[in-house]
């Protein structure tokens, strides 16, 4: 199978140059000037487009059991949203139950995905803490390609991960090479917030906000980014929605301590006038954690990631029904939290990142694409078009106009969070492993091509292990 791309301009997050791209095998063979297609290649005009590296969104949850319910998008449909969008791989969650063991739910998450059109990967929670919980994370790490681990400041009673997790967890990550990721937000706070404001009489989704005010984000940023920085381990936030988580980490990387932070499209462009709105269903449509937060926030996300205090940007593609948030009609608190956006997130961020003036081509490609792989230790094989890369393309139109709607959408839900937008700058096609699994409109993908993707540990760990046992550096710890 083999796939020229001819006449495009070549973006990555480094620079922007004219180029053909050349496919074989699933792999970049060839970027140059003037490629000449072999006989039976199947050939692409890019001709005023640009040929970019698939988007990586690394925060997904695809058929999450969570709060009751279980996310409406399984992993075939959400990732084929996904490359409708332009996006080849997800990094989506493991989240074992308090007291099952991780590589439990490591295999039942592994099963379960593996019907995904688009590659994937796993970041597995750590939700209570035991020595099982210490061995499994070495195995997961030794034998199965996790490098991350995440833990829920948030969600008591259920996944929550207190200091005391963090402290057993965060140091056992740094000497197996792996990195700790973190939801920040005061668990305790919210739940006595929450519990005060329905003694109130405050039932409907206006409580959610009500209850998860951006201090009860900043008070668990700052803690963590201490304890990380105490233990000196590296840390990773995931979708930062205030002023004061971003002052935290800005604070912290002015420092010098390794912090690293995501950003949602979603909470880039929507404020929490949502959670007022008359109509029950729209206002609990919004529900997710951290909430929508007023506008002011938004200017303060947008300049860091500009700023590079902010490397990612994610969609947290999480998706309830209106059935399944009608859940919480009593009761704020039992509306499952999670909102949609793995198909638009690099249409959205484009228009109105790069069609804004607010970030150029190259910062736009890094915050999709390359910084998730740098992070997550995927890269060069991806988040760049060079040779020897994997063949996942997107060829970008600049100026494809597009109304974003849940009538035309591809995720299985019953809303789209950017309702009637109309965005300049769309994929054409998007290409994983040098094959075209959506074009100009239709996607033609197939269940189960998507590709688990092994993330080795960091190497300086790797290093150290290798000099410590003179052998190959497989990982063995030594207590
Ligand atoms: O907190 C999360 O990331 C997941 C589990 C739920 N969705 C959400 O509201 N962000
Ligand atoms: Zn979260
Ligand atoms: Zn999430």
């Amino acid at each position: 199978m083999s796939l020229l791309i001819k006449n495009g301009t070549v973006v990555n997050a480094d620079r922007s140059f004219e180029a053909d791209v050349y496919c074989e095998s699933g792999k970049i063979v060839a970027v140059e000037k003037g490629l000449n297609a072999p006989h039976g290649a199947e050939i692409i005009d890019a001709r005023a487009c640009l040929v970019m590296p698939g988007g990586i969104d690394p925060h997904t949850h695809m058929q999450l059991p969570f709060m009751g319910t279980v996310t409406s998008e399984d992993f075939f449909s959400g990732t084929a949203a996904a490359l409708a969008g332009g996006t080849t791989m997800i990094i989506d969650f493991v989240i074992p139950n308090p007291g099952e063991r991780l590589l439990d739910a490591y295999h039942k998450w592994r099963a379960w995905a593996e019907k995904s059109c688009a590659d994937y990967s796993f970041h597995v929670a750590i939700t209570w803490w035991d020595e099982s919980v210490h061995e499994d994370m070495g195995t997961l790490v030794g034998d199965w390609g996790v490098n991350s681990f995440k833990h829920f400041m948030a969600y008591k009673g259920a996944i929550m991960a207190d200091d005391g997790v963090l402290t057993q967890s965060f140091p056992r990550a740094l000497e197996l090479g792996a990195l700790p990721t973190v939801h920040a937000e005061n668990g305790e706070l919210v739940d006595y917030l929450q519990k005060l404001l329905l003694k109130k009489g405050i039932v409907g989704p206006e409580g959610h906000p009500q209850s998860r005010p951006p201090k009860v984000e900043g008070e668990a940023a700052q803690r963590v980014i201490q304890i990380a920085g105490i233990l000196g381990v590296p840390i990773y936030l995931v979708h930062n929605s205030a002023i004061e988580s971003v002052d935290a980490i800005a604070q912290a990387r002015g420092n010098g301590q390794r912090v690293f932070g995501e950003c949602l499209t979603q909470h880039l462009l929507i404020d929490e006038s949502v959670y007022y709105d008359k109509d029950w269903n729209r206002a609990a449509a919004h529900v997710m954690s951290p909430p929508f937060r007023p506008s002011a926030h938004q200017g303060a996300l947008w300049e860091a990631l500009s700023g590079g205090i902010l490397q990612t940007t994610a969609s947290d593609h999480c998706c309830f029904c209106g059935d399944q948030k009608a859940m919480g009609q009593e009761n704020f608190a039992r509306i499952p939290n999670g909102t949609a956006g793995v198909e638009d997130r690099m249409a959205v961020l484009w228009h109105h990142g790069v069609n804004m003036g607010r970030l150029t081509t190259n910062e736009f490609v890094a915050l999709t694409s390359s910084n998730a792989a740098r992070i997550f230790n995927i890269y060069p094989r991806k988040g760049v078009i060079q040779k020897g890369s994997d063949a996942d393309i997107v060829v970008w139109d600049p100026r494809r106009h597009r109304k974003i709607s849940a009538e035309t959408h591809h995720q299985k839900i019953d809303v789209n969070m950017f309702e009637g937008q109309e965005v300049i700058g769309s994929p054409v096609y998007t290409i994983s492993h040098g094959v075209v699994v959506y074009a100009d409109g239709c996607l033609q993908v197939t269940l189960g091509a998507g590709m688990y993707i092994d993330r080795p540990p960091f190497a300086p760990y790797m290093q150290a292990q290798k000099l410590a046992n003179n052998t190959s550096p497989h990982i063995k710890v030594n207590r």
